[in-house]
């Protein structure tokens, strides 16, 4: 790999990794002290685990602190747990969930530059130049991902062009109109984007940098994209709750694993059932801190998002800040069928394995009386048959699901997020 002097903030992304803990430590100290002194929530959670902030000295000490998760969020929408003034609040997104109650997210001035700063170092990290022409697909509005990008790209030097989601033969030409170099979006729009570009025999020359996420991605989907559209992919991590898109990190051109931003933000990767941390290399879920976030700090913040910690070395791209694997998914994606754990990325995987396979399927778990069944809705040029998709997945899995083929742009498809795992109760009659 080259390495080129494509950083933002290069004293920070080199910092040693005990120059960054000490960082930690220090910004720790302050954070549980504004938390602890600005709301009455987050008093009462830190007087339940017994904690006062005059006990944490250290990172290490972070271990004596309640976790919180996303039911506090929103049982205190929309600003119970704000730590600032509703004067100071500039801006603010939400994620709807798929419980009904959203998570809304305060920024102060300051925490708007905070993700501009984490989606910098992303776009630079990712080979991104001041002045190169960066079309921004995600939707711009209670979303965190268009305005997210939008930020970054504005402190990077780049060129905007803030064209939100859809129409995607409009993207084409405004790609091809302005030399689009960087494009960004959830990962099934990059899928879009290659599948229109491949129907009109279209290809972007100037096209060099994908940087997609929101999205499970597996590394077949990865390379999909990258041949097809002959570019670079980034896998783009973040969420509401840490601040928004970018703000936990992105693979960078070594890619092996997904730098964190460890001047932000503290991670702990912990077993879901017992709470405790689990040794580097193994996987389990994520629990993040925001050490410099003014409006809604998160202290130990359960994702429900499963990973692991690859490296804590200094990387071949010059970067100190460790290193966690690509998302498997959330804890609560992961389907028990006949016995048999799994997440649908290893579907995804699996199906991209067999050649004239689409990009496009359904995961339909079937619940007949408490037991689940699973069929899989895939799209596939001519000479796929169901049975080549049953062989496949049953190789993987273990287990025989039952799988349908649809033509090429047989399956709905949806704007934002593509929703792949659908329930089906089928009761007794
Ligand atoms: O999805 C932020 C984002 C926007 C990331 C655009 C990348 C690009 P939320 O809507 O709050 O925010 O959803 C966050 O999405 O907890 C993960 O489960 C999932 N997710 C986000 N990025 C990735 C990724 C945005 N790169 C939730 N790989 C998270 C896998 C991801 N899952």
């Amino acid at each position: 790999m080259k390495i080129e002097e494509n950083f933002h903030n290069k004293s920070i992304e080199t910092r040693s990794q005990k120059g960054l803990k000490e960082m930690q430590s220090a910004r720790l100290r302050a954070i549980v002290k504004h938390v602890y002194e600005s709301n009455a929530s987050y008093r009462l959670l830190f007087a339940q685990a017994g904690v006062k902030p005059d006990d944490i000295r250290t990172v290490e000490d972070i271990v004596k602190l309640p976790m919180t998760n996303k039911d506090i969020l929103r049982e205190s929408y929309p600003l119970g747990l704000s730590c600032v003034p509703r004067r100071s609040i500039v801006e603010m997104h939400m994620s709807s969930g798929s419980t009904g109650t959203p998570v809304v997210m305060p920024y102060t001035e300051n925490d708007l530059l905070q993700w501009a700063e984490c989606m910098a170092r992303c776009y630079r990290m990712a080979g991104a130049k001041p002045g190169d022409a960066t079309q921004i697909t995600p939707l711009f509005g209670l979303f965190n991902g268009g305005f997210g990008m939008y930020h970054g790209a504005r402190a990077a030097g780049l060129f905007v062009i803030p064209a939100g989601p859809g129409n995607t033969a409009r993207q084409i030409r405004l790609a091809k109109d302005l030399k689009t170099r960087v494009f960004t979006g959830v990962v099934s729009y990059g899928v879009r984007l290659m599948e229109v570009l491949e129907e009109q025999d279209e290809t972007l020359p100037d096209l060099q940098i994908g940087i997609f996420g929101a999205e499970a991605f597996s590394e077949s989907m990865k390379k999909k994209i990258s041949e097809g559209l002959n570019i670079d992919v980034f896998d783009i991590y973040g969420m509401t709750e840490s601040g928004g898109v970018g703000t936990l990190g992105m693979d960078c051109p070594a890619h092996d694993g997904l730098h964190v931003w460890e001047d932000q933000y503290i991670i702990e990767i912990i077993d879901p059932k017992t709470g405790e941390a689990v040794a580097d290399g193994e996987e389990g879920e994520l629990v993040f801190t925001s050490l410099t976030r003014e409006a809604l700090p998160m202290i130990r913040f359960r994702t429900a998002d499963l990973t692991r910690i690859i490296s804590r070395d200094t990387c071949e791209c010059g970067r100190t800040h460790l290193k966690i694997a690509p998302i498997t998914g959330r804890r609560d994606d992961m389907l028990i069928v006949k016995g048999v754990n799994f997440f649908p990325k290893q579907i995804e995987q699996t199906l991209l394995g067999i050649p004239g396979i689409g990009n496009n399927y359904q995961i339909i778990v079937e619940e007949t009386d408490g037991v689940n069944d699973v069929r899989v809705n895939v799209e596939a040029g001519p000479g796929v048959t169901g049975y080549m998709v049953e062989k496949a997945l049953k190789e993987a899995l273990g287990f025989s699901p039952k799988g349908d083929v649809y033509p090429l742009g047989g399956l709905p498809r949806q704007e934002g997020k593509a929703k792949r795992v659908f329930h089906e109760k089928i009761g007794k009659q």
